[in-house]
């Protein structure tokens, strides 16, 4: 049996929900309200020490990393629908992407994300208890990212981030103009991430950027990729975020 511990329909644990859609494999849904900082609470930490979503169970067994879920579920599932090349090199393909994706796309987006959603969320916190919160984070680059967004982050770590961005766009236009999808013919887990952790936020995150005349390609694919029913699906998932925070941006945690 599949068990899914994730939070709202955006990021990591999107990416999770339409991994599981379009391979038809029923779970049940664990929502982690990462408003209340469920994530960090002992009962989560057990499952997953790191206090993040998405988790995934099977038959008991923890996977963690969305990345390497998803390969899980391709190899656990062989029958499933697949989102994984049969070749060689179109696996190679789909793990740069995945790579490039899990290096230098999710974060830089999420930090943007963070700073208009979670900043509101972490400055409504009462000192004290914010630091109560925060001793129980057990991943230090977390902790300083939520001791960044109550406090502000730096114009030049945003700067950054929308550079990263800037080249990530380009770099998916690029390559869309010589295949439908990232690592080729097919689409993959890769398509899934991008889509996740950039695609289905960038419009509206970043409108300076201009993605309709800067990446006509991208905007198709974006389209593509969310038609499909499966993401469909997964972005129907329950959404607990205040409405208000919400229409700050489309991206989670
Ligand atoms: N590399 C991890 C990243 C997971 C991650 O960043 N999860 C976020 C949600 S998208 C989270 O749990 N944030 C809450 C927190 O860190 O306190 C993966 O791919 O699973």
């Amino acid at each position: 049996m599949l068990k899914l511990y994730h939070a709202e329909p955006a990021a990591n644990s999107l990416k999770a929900l339409i991994s599981l859609k379009e391979k038809n494999l029923e779970f049940e849904s664990v929502y982690v309200d990462l408003h209340k900082f469920e994530q960090h609470e002992p009962w989560f930490l057990a499952i997953n020490p790191e206090g993040q979503v998405p988790v995934l169970e099977h038959d008991g067994a923890i996977v963690t990393q969305t990345t390497v879920m998803a390969e899980y579920l391709e190899d656990a599932f062989p029958d499933a629908p697949p989102l994984r090349p049969a070749d060689p090199l179109g696996r190679a393909r789909m793990r740069w992407w995945n790579k490039f994706c899990d290096e230098h796309v999710m974060e830089y987006v999420s930090i943007h994300g963070w700073h208009r959603m979670v900043t509101v969320i972490a400055r409504a916190i009462e000192e004290g208890e914010f630091e109560r919160l925060m001793a129980r984070v057990p991943l230090h680059e977390q902790r300083e990212k939520w001791r960044k967004a109550r406090r502000g982050f730096e114009p030049a770590d945003l700067a950054n981030a929308t550079r990263k961005i800037e080249i990530a766009i380009d770099k998916v236009e690029r390559r869309l103009a010589e295949t439908p999808w990232l690592a080729g013919d097919m689409y993959t887990t890769a398509d899934i991430n991008f889509f996740a952790n950039c695609g289905f936020a960038v419009q509206r995150l970043f409108p300076e950027l201009q993605v309709e005349t800067r990446a006509p390609r991208l905007v198709d694919w974006i389209g593509r990729v969310s038609a499909r029913p499966a993401v469909q699906a997964a972005m129907a998932m329950p959404n607990r975020t205040d409405p208000a925070l919400r229409t700050l941006t489309t991206a989670s945690h």
